[in-house]
């Protein structure tokens, strides 16, 4: 069977993340775009030397031309600027939005039907408008933040109780942003949630409450540690789970931004949700129950989402 292509659009910091993870994991052959000539060239080189050592046959190969993406399985899309230390995530919208005009004319053009994994910020604006630029299915764009932002709650949870990561399986829906949210009643430790955790005292809802506020602003924490840009390694990570849900046709439940159009009350808008991840690409949303205060919590997640969503159609009348 011939290996699957994986296109990264962006060969940035996680851009060449994803290619080490996709061809350590050789998850298909790895094409890495950029427009800046010469580092996608130069990472697939250096990245097709791993393959010796690690002992995989993808090949890794880089381009500054679009026509290369043809036929990709799946593409990952991280082009644009990241954050520096003082800005927000809504700091980007207007240099990212152009960024995202120009994947979803590539895309359109030579890859239509791909998987699209969004990365780039702020996120549920970019996904939506990638979507919208590129013409695809809905169900064939998805973003990536829950994962990532789950992983931080885990990691943190996990030091908190003094257990496995395995163990812990975290829960976060809405906006990749400080409106995210957290749901710790849905989060366990080897199927016990936390709440039940608290109430046995192995930690108490103050601390709880701070870990929920520590994942929120994770991003922003490395970002005033890095100063020279973002997080990279868990964003990489994160999107690879996703790309491998949908190649080896896993039905895995994990929370996407993803187009949501009648449940938890949204009228046709990309959020942050559990989603079935295989080889549909997003094939069924599950609605969990919410309890009042996640549900204004998600309110508030959904607000911010439309009022990024009226910034992008202020700033291109096409969408
Ligand atoms: O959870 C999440 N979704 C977030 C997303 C987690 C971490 C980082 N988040 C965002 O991903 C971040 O705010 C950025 O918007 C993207 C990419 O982050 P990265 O750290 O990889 O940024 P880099 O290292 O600056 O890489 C971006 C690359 C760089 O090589 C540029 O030359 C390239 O994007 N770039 C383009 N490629 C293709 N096409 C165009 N137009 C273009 N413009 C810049």
């Amino acid at each position: 069977m011939a290996r699957k292509k994986i296109a990264l659009i962006g060969a940035g910091n996680i851009g060449g993340t994803l290619a080490h993870l996709a061809a350590s994991k050789e998850l298909g052959d790895v094409v890495l775009f950029d427009v800046v000539e010469g580092v996608p060239q130069g990472k697939a080189l250096d990245l097709s030397q791993c393959g010796p050592v690690e002992g995989f046959d993808a090949k890794v190969t880089g381009t500054n031309d679009y026509a290369d993406i043809a036929g990709a399985d799946v593409i990952i899309v991280t082009a644009g600027v990241a954050r520096k230390p003082g800005m927000s995530r809504d700091d980007l919208l207007g240099i990212n939005l152009k960024v995202m005009k120009a994947v979803g004319e590539g895309i359109k053009n030579n890859a239509p039907d791909a998987f699209v994994i969004c990365i780039t910020n702020p996120l549920d604006a970019m996904v939506w408008a990638l979507r919208e630029f590129s013409g695809l299915p809905h169900n064939k764009v998805v973003g990536m933040a829950g994962v990532l932002d789950s992983a931080r709650f885990a990691t943190f949870l996990a030091w908190e109780f003094g257990v496995s990561v395995k163990d812990v399986n975290a829960f976060v829906l809405g906006g990749h942003g400080d409106t995210m949210v957290p749901v710790t009643s849905y989060t366990t430790v080897s199927g016990i949630p936390v709440d039940d955790l608290v109430k046995m005292g192995k930690s108490t809802k103050e601390r709880i409450d701070a870990i929920v506020q520590r994942t929120r602003s994770g991003g922003g924490e490395i970002v005033a540690l890095l100063k020279t840009g973002s997080a990279y390694y868990a964003p990489a990570t994160s999107a690879i789970a996703m790309a491998e849900a949908y190649l080896r046709d896993q039905k895995r439940i994990l929370p996407c931004a993803v187009y949501v159009d009648g449940k938890y009350g949204l009228d046709g808008l990309y959020v942050g949700v559990p989603v079935v991840i295989g080889a549909g690409g997003a094939e069924e949303v599950i609605e969990i129950a919410l309890d009042d205060e996640a549900k204004a919590n998600l309110g508030v997640s959904v607000e911010a989402v439309k009022e990024l969503l009226v910034a992008c159609k202020g700033i291109d009348s096409s969408l």
